[in-house]
C-alpha cells in the first residue's frame, strides 16, 4: 500500500524475522484454546456446549494453527519466488478437513489428549463434521489427493476452484429409488475457510469488441455488458511431516458494486438490487456430470468466471516482482484439469495482447510454454464443446482469438500434412455443421506444451483414438502420469488400525512420507503374528462398516462373510449391472443347492454404493434394480446369511473412509478401454483388499506391481474388443447370463416394465459393454475369490501383499513425475 518494492521488500525481511514465533501444542494450551473458541468464537459458554459446538471450537483452533503455516509458507515463497505450478479445476472433492488437519499438522495425540481432559472424544466430534463435495468423481477427488502431495512435498503451488454454495447432490434412496436434494453445505459455516473480502477481482461478461487507436496502432476493445465480482475462499492444505501449507483458492460470484451505478439512478430501486443477486448464481451449483452437458451458458460463465479470476491473481503476483513477461513461463505454470479450464489459455493470450500490448507472436509463444492440460477422458464423444454462437455472445473477444489461433494454426498445419481436408476438419478447433462449435480438447491441445493421460493404457487409446490425428503430429507432446492417491488421506486417517500395524511391523513411520517402503512388508507376508494382527485390524474395520450398513438398511451381516464391495459413480461402462447379474446367480444358484452343497459356500456381503447423474435414466434404473434384487434375497429364508446385498446411500468422501478399510474384495470391472484410469483400486489396494478387475486403466499397472496372482482377472482384453464389438448379434451369451436377465425380464423382482429398457441394452446386439460376453468369466473370477477366502493364511498374504505393493499409485510419485516433467518446478521448503 503506497510502498515502493524496495520497501516491501524490507518489511517482508522484517516480519520473516519474526516467523519462529508459534502457538503451543501442549495439552493444557490446547484445552484453554478450545475453550476460548468456545467462548469468543462460538459465543457459548465454556461450562455448556454441545457436541456440534465443540467441533466449532476445536476446528477454530486446528485453524488457527493451520493458519500459522500458511502464512510462513507462503510469506517464504515469495520471498524466494520460484517457479509456481497453478493447478486449476473446476472440481475438488476435499471431504472432511479435520481429522486429516491434525494429522498431517502432527498435534493429533496432542488435541486427543486435549479433548479427553475436557470430557470429549476426538472421533466423536470428528463425526460432526459435513463432506465439502464440490466435484463429481474421480477427476475432482484426484485434485484434492494431488494439492495433499503438493504439500508435503513442498512444491510451490496453488490449488484454484470454485467456491459452489451447493455442492454435489444428496443422494436420498425412497423405494428404491434415487432422489436429488440439495447440498448446501455451507448451512452450518465452514471453519476451513477463509474469507478475502479484499482480494476480488472484477470479471466481465457479454458485450462488444471495438477497435481503437492506442499510440498509433489499432487495437482491440472488450466493451462488456455485464461485470461480476469474484471473491477469493481461501482453503488452507497442510502438508505432513513439513510445516509447509499451500493454499487452495475458490472463487465465489458476487454482484459489482463498480458499475452499475446507471441502474440505480433510473428509480427503479428494487429491481435493481433483484437484478444484482443475480451475479450469485454463477458459483451457485456444481453441474452433476452427465459428460454432456453441452451449450449450458451457466456452465461456460461459470469455467469463464474462474479462469479470469485466477488469472488476474496470478499476474499480479507474477507483476509484483517482474516485468519482462518473457519471464512468465520460468515463473509460472499452469495445469489444467480436463478441459474445463481451458479458457484460462484464451483468457491468458488475451490479457498480454489487450492489456499488456505483446504481440501476437510473443503471446502465443509464453501461453504455449505455460500450459499443460490433463485429459481424464476415453470417449471421443465425450469431448467437450462449445456452440460458436454462445462463445461469441457471452465473451465476443474470446471468439475473435479462438478464431486467430486456428486460423494460424490450420495455416501451419497445412504446411505440414497438405491438403488433406478431412484431417484438417477433424484437427480444427473449429467444428463446422448445423451448429459450429468450439472443441475445447483441441484448443487445449494446440496451446499446451504437455498433454497428460492419467494411466499407460490411457496414453494408448489417447494415440490410437481419443487424439490420434493429434498424435501423430506432435507425438513428443503426448504423455502419461498415472493417477495416483494419497496414504495420508486413505491409510493413516481412514485406517488408524492399519496404520499403526505397518508403522510397527515397518519399524518406522516415514512410508507415511515415502510410501515405496510398503515394500518392505512383502518379507513378512507369511509371518503367522503379522498375519494374526492383519487379521485382526481387518476384522475390526469390517465391524464398523457392518453397523453402519445396519444402521442404514436395517440389514444383519455376518462378520465371517466376504465383503465385496463396488463403489463409485453409477455408470453403463462400469458395469456395476454385470455385478447385480452375478449377485442374482448366486442366489438363484443357493436357491438350487442341496443342503450339504450349501454348506461349501462362501457367505458374501456385496455392497454396492455410488450416486447417478439426475438425468442419467438407465444409471437410476440400476439403482432400482440393486434394490429390488436386496429385498428379495435379504428376506429369503434359505439364503440367510450365505449371500447380502446392500446399497449405501449417498456415497461420498467420507462413507468412502469408512468403507473402504472394512472391505475384503472390491471390484473395477469396466469393459476394457473405457476407464481412463480408475483410483478407487488404489484406495482398496492400500487398505489390503483383494481386486476383482479386468485389464483396464490403472489396473493394468497394478497388476504389473501386485502380481495377476494376487488378484481376480477376467473379460475381454483391450485388444479383443473391436472384433467383439464387430460381431454382435453373433455373439452368444451364455446360457447362465441369458437365465438371470430373464429374471429380471419376467418381472421376478417385481418392476418388469420399469426393468425393460434396462434389460433391452443387454440384447446380444445391444450388449455394446459385453456383459453378456465377459459373464463366463466374471463368473470364473467370483469363483476363484471364493476359493481363496476358504484358504484365509493364503487371503491374508495376499492382502499383505496388496498393501505392499501399492507403493506406486501414490498421488506422491504423480506429483513428482508432473514436477519433474510436466511443469518444472522445484520443492521451496520452509526452513523452519
Ligand atoms: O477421472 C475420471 C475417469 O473416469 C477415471 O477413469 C479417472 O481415474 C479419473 C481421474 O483421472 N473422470 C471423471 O471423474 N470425470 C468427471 O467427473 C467429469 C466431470 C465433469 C465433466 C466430465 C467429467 O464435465
Amino acid at each position: 500500500l503506497g510502498m515502493d518494492f524496495g520497501q516491501r521488500k524490507a518489511k517482508a525481511e522484517k516480519m520473516f524475522g519474526l516467523m519462529d514465533v508459534f502457538l503451543k501444542n501442549d495439552s493444557v494450551s490446547l484445552q484453554k484454546d478450545i475453550l476460548d473458541h468456545v467462548e469468543y468464537t462460538v459465543a457459548r459458554s465454556r461450562f455448556s456446549f454441545d457436541d456440534f459446538e465443540a467441533y466449532q471450537a476445536l476446528s477454530h483452533s486446528i485453524r488457527d494453527r493451520l493458519i500459522e503455516r500458511w502464512h510462513d509458507t507462503h510469506l517464504y515463497v515469495k520471498k524466494q519466488d520460484p517457479k509456481r505450478v497453478y493447478f486449476l479445476s473446476l472440481e475438488f472433492l476435499m471431504g472432511r478437513s479435520m481429522t486429516n488437519s491434525v494429522i498431517n499438522l502432527g498435534i493429533r495425540d496432542q488435541y486427543a489428549d486435549a479433548l479427553n481432559q475436557l470430557g470429549f472424544e476426538f472421533e466423536v466430534l470428528a463425526e460432526q463434521e459435513g463432506d465439502a463435495a464440490l466435484g463429481n468423481g474421480g477427476l475432482a477427488r484426484l485434485s484434492a489427493c494431488l494439492m495433499d502431495s503438493l504439500a508435503t512435498l513442498d512444491y510451490p503451488a496453488w490449488g484454484y476452484g470454485l467456491r459452489y454454495q451447493y455442492g454435489l447432490f444428496r443422494q436420498i434412496i425412497l423405494d428404491g429409488f434415487q432422489l436429488e436434494q440439495p447440498d448446501y453445505w455451507l448451512n452450518f459455516g465452514n471453519p476451513w475457510e477463509i474469507e478475502r473480502v479484499h482480494v476480488s477481482y472484477s470479471v466481465k461478461f457479454y458485450g462488444t469488441v471495438e477497435e481503437e487507436d492506442l499510440d498509433g496502432e489499432r487495437t482491440k476493445v472488450w466493451i462488456p455488458g455485464e461485470t461480476v465480482e469474484a471473491v477469493a475462499y481461501d482453503n488452507p492444505i497442510p502438508g505432513y511431516g513439513t510445516r509447509s501449507a499451500l493454499n487452495l483458492r475458490l472463487w465465489a460470484a458476487k454482484p459489482s458494486d463498480k458499475y452499475d451505478m446507471e441502474s440505480y439512478n433510473t428509480g427503479d430501486y428494487i429491481n435493481a438490487i433483484m437484478n444484482r443477486q443475480k451475479a450469485e448464481t454463477i458459483s451457485n451449483v456444481l453441474y452433476p456430470d452427465d459428460r454432456s452437458y453441452q451449450g449450458k451458458e451457466l456452465r461456460l460463465k461459470q469455467q469463464y468466471f474462474f479462469v479470469s479470476a485466477s488469472l488476474q491473481d496470478i499476474i499480479r503476483r507474477f507483476k509484483d516482482n517482474h516485468q519482462n513477461f518473457d519471464e512468465l513461463p520460468d515463473k509460472v505454470a499452469l495445469q489444467i484439469n480436463d478441459t474445463h479450464p481451458a479458457l484460462a489459455i484464451v483468457e491468458l493470450m488475451r490479457m498480454l495482447l489487450d492489456e499488456e500490448h505483446l504481440d501476437w507472436n510473443r503471446a502465443f509463444e509464453i501461453t504455449c510454454k505455460i500450459f499443460s492440460f490433463t485429459t481424464h477422458t476415453v470417449e471421443p464423444g465425450g469431448l467437450e464443446k462449445v456452440p460458436v454462437d454462445l462463445l461469441g455472445h457471452l465473451l465476443p473477444r474470446h471468439l475473435q482469438i479462438i478464431y486467430e489461433i486456428n486460423y494460424k494454426f490450420m495455416e501451419e498445419l497445412k504446411k505440414i500434412i497438405g491438403q488433406d481436408y478431412d484431417r484438417l476438419s477433424r484437427m480444427s478447433i473449429i467444428e463446422e455443421g448445423a451448429v459450429k462449435n468450439v472443441r475445447v480438447a483441441n484448443l487445449s491441445i494446440v496451446c499446451s506444451h504437455t498433454v497428460n493421460g492419467v494411466s499407460k493404457v490411457h496414453l494408448q487409446l489417447l494415440k490410437e483414438r481419443v487424439f490420434k490425428d493429434f498424435c501423430e503430429l506432435w507425438p513428443q507432446k503426448f504423455h502419461y502420469k498415472t493417477n495416483g492417491v494419497t496414504q495420508r488421506r486413505w491409510v493413516v486417517v481412514s485406517n488408524p488400525n492399519l496404520c499403526s500395524l505397518i508403522s510397527k511391523w515397518l519399524g518406522t513411520e516415514s512410508w507415511i512420507r515415502n510410501v515405496d517402503l510398503l515394500g518392505g512388508l512383502r518379507q513378512y507376508a507369511t509371518d503367522p503374528d503379522l498375519q494374526r494382527e492383519w487379521k485382526m485390524a481387518k476384522k475390526v474395520n469390517k465391524l464398523r462398516l457392518a453397523e453402519y450398513i445396519e444402521t442404514l438398511s436395517g440389514v444383519k451381516v455376518s462378520l465371517d462373510a466376504m465383503f465385496d464391495v463396488q463403489v463409485k459413480r453409477i455408470h453403463e461402462y462400469k458395469r456395476q449391472l454385470l455385478n447385480i447379474l452375478g449377485v442374482i446367480h448366486r442366489f438363484d444358484c443357493i436357491k438350487n443347492m442341496s443342503a450339504s452343497d450349501k454348506g461349501k459356500v462362501v457367505p458374501r456381503v456385496c455392497i454396492i454404493g455410488g450416486k447417478a447423474a439426475p438425468g442419467y435414466d438407465i444409471a437410476k434404473k440400476i439403482i432400482k434394480l440393486c434394490h429390488a434384487v436386496a429385498d428379495k434375497i435379504n428376506n429369503d429364508a434359505d439364503v440367510g446369511d450365505l449371500l447380502k446385498l446392500v446399497f449405501i446411500p449417498d456415497y461420498n468422501v467420507s462413507v468412502a473412509e469408512l468403507v473402504i478399510p472394512g472391505s475384503d474384495l472390491s471390484q473395477h470391472i469396466s469393459t476394457a478401454g473405457h476407464e481412463a484410469s480408475g483410483t478407487g483400486s488404489m484406495k482398496f489396494l492400500m487398505n489390503g483388499c483383494l481386486l476383482l478387475a479386468t485389464a483396464d486403466g490403472s489396473t493394468v499397472e497394478i497388476m504389473e506391481e501386485v502380481g495377476a496372482e494376487n488378484m481376480f482377472i477376467f473379460g475381454a482384453k483391450l485388444d479383443e474388443i473391436p472384433a467383439l464389438r464387430e460381431k454382435g448379434a453373433s455373439l452368444k451369451a451364455p446360457l447362465q447370463f441369458a437365465r438371470v436377465v430373464r429374471m429380471v425380464r419376467d418381472g421376478y423382482f417385481g418392476f418388469e416394465d420399469y426393468f425393460k429398457s434396462l434389460c433391452d441394452t443387454l440384447e446380444e446386439e445391444k450388449d455394446f459393454y459385453l456383459l453378456g460376453y465377459d459373464f463366463t468369466s466374471y463368473l470364473e473370477a467370483q469363483a476363484a475369490a471364493d476359493r481363496a477366502f476358504v484358504d484365509q493364511e493364503k487371503w491374508t498374504q495376499m492382502s499383505i501383499l496388496s498393501t505392499a505393493g501399492a507403493g506406486k499409485f501414490s498421488s506422491d510419485r504423480t506429483i513428482e513425475e508432473y514436477a519433474k516433467h510436466t511443469w518444472g518446478i522445484e520443492p521451496c521448503k520452509c526452513p523452519f
